[in-house]
């Protein structure tokens, strides 16, 4: 029994839904920026999205022959240019935090549980979704903010949460993760982290077995009941997730 003393949050899919109309959108403007035909569609990001980091899945792209072959040195300046729309994206407003999100953040900063982010996603691409979704003041309220390539193996392994950990100096069986997808799952786990789960479009039919709660959001008293599909502790009255259900599944 383990009491709650941390949230640690993955960002794309779980703070909003980032990749269909963020991340896919500004790819493909880079794509047309730089005279490449090349355009992923929702179904192909989908398909895509098996590899974490967006240099990594322009790789994926390339050996399975999306993509023409082009060295790294391209593929990086593709990404800053990427990442550069997206920043834009996201300043423009066009998406939104996930329902539930900004209750519980602002719920858990209030109880004095320490947050921090453990992401794939760029610093950059991050830095504009805090500075513009939840606002500037946030950059202070997360202990942590352990982003992209500042570990060596991008989720599924479990680098980037035991990196947010350590820089913590936080132990495991005090935190809970908050994710979306099963990478995000799998390397939660890998870290010894008990693991919210919300699922979207794109994460819904992939594999949470062992994952403590999985629910189709965190949803808002005032909003229809939130879909459950994992509930390992049987917690009660789960028609939005609340702070209470957070520190129940740590103690369990
Ligand atoms: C999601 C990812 C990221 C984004 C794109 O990570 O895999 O690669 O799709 O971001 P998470 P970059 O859900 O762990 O936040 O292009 O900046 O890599
Ligand atoms: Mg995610």
């Amino acid at each position: 029994m383990a009491e709650l003393k941390c949230l640690l949050w993955d960002v794309d899919g779980t703070l909003a839904d980032t990749e269909r109309d963020g991340h896919r959108v500004a790819f493909n403007m880079a794509f047309e920026e730089a005279g490449m035909d090349r355009r992923w569609s929702i179904d192909t990001y989908g398909e895509l999205l098996k590899v974490t980091g967006g240099k990594e899945r322009m790789q994926f792209d390339i050996e399975r022959g999306g993509m023409p072959e082009i060295p790294f040195e391209k593929i990086a300046e593709l990404h800053a240019r990427k990442t550069i729309h997206y920043q834009t994206l996201i300043a423009d407003g066009l998406i939104p935090l996930r329902a539930g999100v900004f209750r519980l953040l602002e719920e858990a900063y209030a109880a004095g549980i320490t947050l921090g982010v453990s992401t794939t996603t760029t610093p950059s691409a991050l830095d504009a979704l805090i500075e513009h979704s939840l606002g500037k003041e946030w950059f202070d309220r997360f202990a942590v903010l352990a982003a992209g390539d500042i570990v060596p193996n991008k989720k599924p392994a479990s680098d980037i949460y035991d990196y947010a950990l350590e820089q913590l100096g936080m132990a495991a069986e005090h935190t809970v993760a908050l994710e979306d997808s099963g990478n995000g799952w799998l390397s939660a786990r890998d870290a010894g982290l008990k693991c919210v789960v919300t699922i979207n479009d794109y994460t819904a039919n992939q594999d949470f077995t062992g994952a403590d709660l999985v629910v189709s959001e965190f949803g808002e008293a005032d909003r229809p009941a939130v879909d459950v599909l994992i509930n390992k502790h049987n917690l009660d009255d789960v028609h939005h997730v609340t702070l209470a259900h957070l520190q129940a599944i740590c103690e369990a």
